[in-house]
């Protein structure tokens, strides 16, 4: 195993592989920026180097710079986290170059992968389930036209070196196929510069279902079970779920064994995600392949007990998988919310700021995943990503109790952030019973949210004032009784308690 290993990102995934390490006892090393000095991941980790400004394209997307503080530190190994670096395949030959063991897939799995319609090519050609569409970028708009009409409206343009939503453009009559065309190649071209697009027909109220796959350097690739991630706002996913209310053993089997086989079209290693499309009838489609460590991974490790880190670890130090498919068994639930310092009352807008009080919630089936703590500043330049709080529970109805309690436990101040909508979407029918269609977050938020709140320095001041007021009362012997849940007393959260539409 490697004695000490470089984490080549920031924030709550960098301290995330960390505590990995430091439970195998590997030694870590953080890399940061300026704006990054006093995070939570430099204090983590055992060294430290900076390696730039605080703009990423100057610091951690510098893939000079975090080979040469692996150098300097003497680190046998990267791990690039999600984002910044993770599917950049110049990062793994840069690796390899300079002698250093790159923690994920060859840069030949991640080339395939990054290209839909070179995936897709592949997939089609090994009558693996894809969307229907073409499986080749669209030279002409006559082409364009032709392909549209073979397909059936409605359509879908995509960008070939795009995914996860960006470079999508429905279309729904030959007449807008034109404008569309050109749009969705000068998007393209921005983006990516790539202006490749394809075409897919489109899936009425797809919901999104992937699964986790494994592969080992010795030929063994197995599949960790699903994650349902349908509820997305603008294409980011918001909640994530292990198991999908959807899928049964059934169609866990089928989709898990098409995933693996999808994989193993790439030679693939190391720990990797199989996205799906799953129409109304549970026919599935595959859709993109992540060649990384993702975001909602916790969700798989809560109900298969694997970690899934330390997984990636051994399969890069070359060792063998232990877990063969049939000793994957699912148990339990699990939930994320993603935590932002964004304000759900403001159209969502990064809030960065000090954070001045923070009281995670702990207990029974909760874990968060932060890189935040009391004093810490969320800096403007990055994603303001705080933390994912993962509940768990032995059925779905138990999970979701644990998270509306979590919830009202967690309280940050000094930021805004997104646990009050939270709150919401766990109080609401259509999640309760597991309606999860792409469309819920869109009418969740037309349907009234957010509701009306006292502004947190208002309420800070009524919380003190009730206290100074209290205090008083009791120093001159008044016995204060227990008092009813209201506002005074909560400074303001009550209508936070009291969550849309109503507390059942
Ligand atoms: C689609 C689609 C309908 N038809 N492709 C792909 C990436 C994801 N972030 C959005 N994607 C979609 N691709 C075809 N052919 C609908 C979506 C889609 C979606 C998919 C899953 C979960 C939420 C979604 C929200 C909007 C659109």
């Amino acid at each position: 195993m490697f004695k000490k290993i470089l984490i080549a990102n920031r924030g709550e995934i960098a301290v995330r592989v960390m505590r990995a390490c430091r439970e195998m006892g590997i030694q870590t090393v953080a890399v940061y920026s300026d704006a990054d000095r006093t995070s939570l991941h430099v204090r983590y980790a055992d060294e430290a180097v900076h390696i730039g400004p605080s703009p990423s394209t100057r610091s951690y997307l510098r893939i000079d710079r975090v080979i040469e503080a692996a150098r300097r530190s003497r680190a046998e190994a990267i791990h690039p986290g999600y984002g910044f670096l993770a599917e950049n395949p110049d990062l793994a030959r840069a690796c390899t170059k300079a002698g250093i063991v790159f923690i994920g897939p060859t840069a030949e799995a991640m080339e395939l992968m990054g290209s839909k319609t070179a995936s897709r090519h592949a997939a089609i050609a090994s009558k693996l389930p894809v969307v229907p569409g073409t499986d080749r970028n669209l030279e002409s708009l006559d082409e364009v036209k032709r392909l549209a009409e073979k397909i059936g409206f409605p359509v879908m343009l995509k960008a070939a070196a795009g995914g996860g939503g960006k470079g999508l453009r429905k279309v729904e009559s030959a007449a807008e196929l034109e404008s569309a065309y050109r749009t969705a190649r000068s998007e393209a071209q921005n983006a990516f510069n790539d202006p490749s697009v394809y075409l897919e027909k489109y899936i009425e109220q797809p919901r999104h279902v992937e699964i986790q796959v494994l592969g080992d350097h010795h030929g063994n690739l197995i599949y960790l079970g699903e994650r349902e991630c349908s509820l997305q706002r603008r294409h980011q996913k918001v909640v994530e779920e292990c198991p999908s209310p959807l899928v049964d053993e059934d169609l866990r089997r089928r989709m898990g064994e098409t995933a693996v086989r999808i994989a193993a079209l790439a030679g693939y290693t190391n720990a990797g995600t199989v996205e799906f499309l799953v129409d109304r009838d549970r026919n599935f489609y595959f859709l993109e392949m992540n060649t990384r460590l993702q975001v909602e991974h916790p969700v798989t490790e809560l109900v298969t007990g694997v970690d899934l880190v330390k997984a990636q670890l051994r399969i890069a130090a070359g060792e063998r998988l232990t877990l063969r498919q049939e000793d994957i068994r699912m148990r339990g639930w699990a939930i994320e919310c993603r935590i932002y310092a964004e304000d759900p009352a403001n159209s969502f807008f990064p809030s960065p700021g000090l954070i001045t009080y923070l009281r995670p919630p702990s207990g029974p089936g909760v874990r968060v995943d932060s890189g935040s703590y009391v004093g810490w500043r969320v800096p403007l330049e990055y994603d303001p990503l705080l933390a994912k709080l993962v509940v768990y529970g032995d059925s779905r109805a138990s999970a979701i109790a644990r998270l509306e309690r979590a919830l009202v436990e967690y309280e940050v101040s000094g930021i805004r952030t997104n646990i009050p909508f939270f709150r919401s979407v766990a109080a609401h029918p259509d999640f309760i019973a597991g309606r999860l269609d792409t469309g819920f977050i869109d009418r969740f938020l037309a349907d009234g949210f957010p509701r009306r709140e006292m502004p947190e320095p208002e309420a800070q001041l009524v919380a003190m004032l009730v206290a100074a007021l209290e205090s008083r009362r009791e120093a001159a012997g008044a016995v204060t009784p227990v008092p009813a849940t209201n506002a005074w007393k909560t400074g303001g959260r009550e209508s936070l308690l009291s969550s849309w539409p109503a507390r059942r």
